[in-house]
């Protein structure tokens, strides 16, 4: 199987950026997690990404907050899709990473989810992979069956709650 990188700006990201780390292990996804800034080590950053397809990576996760450029970095130095997670890093409340993050030029896409959006970010690196993995694409139906179901039971429940008043 592919790996996924999840590259983040500072450690400081770390705590945004764990869960996605954990569901990707658990989901027994390979996962490589690098600090590399667009700003502070440039080189390091781009020589990771221009070398992230032959180095087996499928897909690569980038979280950085204030003025965001990791991801569109990255983006611009593969083919490979690239992910981006604006982070709450600021006193603009990761408005400004959100920003930095998506509003990318034509012919270098960022996929960027919400502020803080981990989650999010490694469920669609895993759709990403499941693309070419049948065993990934059933567990990922079977998630969202038990999502729906979650949801049907909280709207009985709620139902149940409602008469009762
Ligand atoms: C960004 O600046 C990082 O991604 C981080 O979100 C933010 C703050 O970095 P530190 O000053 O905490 O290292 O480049």
């Amino acid at each position: 199987m592919k790996k996924v990188g999840i590259v983040m700006g500072s450690d400081s990201d770390f705590p945004v950026v764990k869960g996605a780390v954990q569901f990707l292990k658990e989901w027994g996804v390979p996962v490589e997690v690098r600090v590399l800034s667009a700003h502070r080590t440039p080189q390091q950053a781009c020589e990771f990404s221009a070398g992230a397809r032959e180095n087996g990576f499928g897909v690569i996760i980038a979280a950085a907050g204030k003025a965001a450029h990791l991801a569109g970095v990255l983006a611009a130095h593969t083919t490979l899709p690239v992910i981006g997670i604006p982070v709450k890093a600021s006193a603009l409340d990761g408005l400004d990473a959100l920003l930095s993050t998506v509003q990318m030029p034509k012919g270098i896409p960022v996929a960027t989810v919400a502020i803080d959006g981990a989650d999010n970010a490694a469920i669609l690196a895993v759709q990403m992979l499941a693309l070419s993995d049948e065993g990934l694409a059933q567990k990922l139906e079977a998630m969202r069956r038990e999502m729906t179901q979650g949801v049907l039971e909280k709207d009985q429940k709620l139902q149940e709650a409602v008469a009762a008043l």
